[in-house]
């Protein structure tokens, strides 16, 4: 089973439907395939190592960053699918350009995130997450971006590892197609991806705890204890590569986290890029993603950029650390 053809059957259960948000996906796939090209042949062209722009949130725009960023937005602007999208690498909104017809969806990407490991050869991935416009017709606003991520249609991401996947969901389950390089199709390998009620990892930078609040660093220590019971201590996994952290804490459970702390109190994610999308896809898949406070699809976006803490994972792993951070343990 193609992707193509997933999606082509998938859109025959909506009796409604125009075809735009099948287009869309089919758009974004192909994106998928041309940074995944590129990517995979980082090491034997000059596309290594930064440029010298900075991005709205401080971080080094590496010369792979701007290429995904450019390809998705030019595999996305001329279908007619979406009146506007947001990217990660962009201060401001994305408008489609004059010539081409604008469509009733919008689109928010993180079009390359684990970017620091590019030079050492570590996993990395696309993120994306796709709403309804809100606004009446023409050019996408902001405010048809800065939408709460419960309102999300879609939301999914490629990992490009030891294979390159493409992870996705329309809130009909979590579906995972892994590349054929040889034929150049996705083929679906992971089918209703169902995240473990309880896992054995958990997964943070641990180097941040002596600032992180009182209740994470009780949570995290009582991970290391010894309990037969509840099967501690837990093991640690972390590659510093979102897409990598998530992808492995939906398939084998456990919990993923960007806690605030205080130094940064809102954390190092972005909710419209990040957060948001992998909520969903977690969601989905039958778990949890919580800001510690609220459900992270439940955040009122007020800015494009803005970070919110995260917690997320296998339900029963992030209640336990809920309770510490309400301070009910
Ligand atoms: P980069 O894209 O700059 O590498 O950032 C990656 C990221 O946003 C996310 O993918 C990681 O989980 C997180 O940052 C890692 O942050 P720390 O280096 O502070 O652990």
């Amino acid at each position: 089973m193609t992707l193509e053809r997933f999606i082509s059957e998938q859109a025959f259960l909506h009796p409604g439907a125009t075809g735009h948000f099948s287009g869309l996906l089919h758009d974004l796939s192909l994106a998928a395939k041309l940074v995944w090209r590129e990517v995979n042949k980082a090491g034997l062209v000059n596309i290594l190592g930064a440029t010298d722009r900075m991005n709205i949130s401080g971080d080094i725009v590496r010369k792979l960053d701007q290429f995904a960023d450019e390809t998705i937005y030019r595999a996305m602007d001329h279908g007619g699918h979406l009146c506007v999208m947001a990217s990660e690498e962009n201060e401001d909104v994305l408008q489609i350009p004059e010539e081409y017809p604008a469509g009733k969806y919008v689109l928010l990407y993180d079009p390359l995130d684990g970017s620091s490991n590019i030079d050492v050869n570590v996993t990395i991935g696309s993120i994306f997450s796709i709403y309804k416009r809100i606004s009446p017709s023409g050019k996408g606003t902001l405010q048809d971006c800065l939408q709460a991520g419960y309102k999300q249609e879609a939301a999914g991401y490629m990992i490009y590892g030891s294979s390159t996947m493409f992870v996705y969901t329309t809130a009909h389950g979590v579906h995972g197609f892994t590349l054929d390089p040889t034929v150049g199709e996705f083929l679906l390998s992971h089918e209703n991806i169902r995240i473990p009620k309880k896992g054995k990892i958990y997964s943070l930078n641990e180097g941040n705890a002596a600032y992180w609040e009182p209740g994470m660093q009780r949570y995290i220590q009582y991970l290391k204890e010894s309990d037969k019971a509840t099967d501690r201590p837990y093991s640690l996994r972390y590659i510093g590569s979102m897409v990598a952290d998530v992808h492995r804490t939906l398939l084998y459970g456990g919990m993923y986290a960007y806690p605030g702390d205080n130094k940064n109190p809102e954390g190092k994610l972005r909710l419209m890029y990040e957060c948001n999308p992998m909520a969903f896809i977690v969601e989905h898949a039958g778990g949890r993603a919580i800001t510690g406070k609220q459900r992270v699809l439940d955040v009122q976006p007020t800015s494009l950029h803005q970070h919110v803490p995260i917690i997320l994972g296998s339900g029963d792993d992030v209640d336990i650390c809920e309770g510490f951070l309400l301070g009910r343990r």
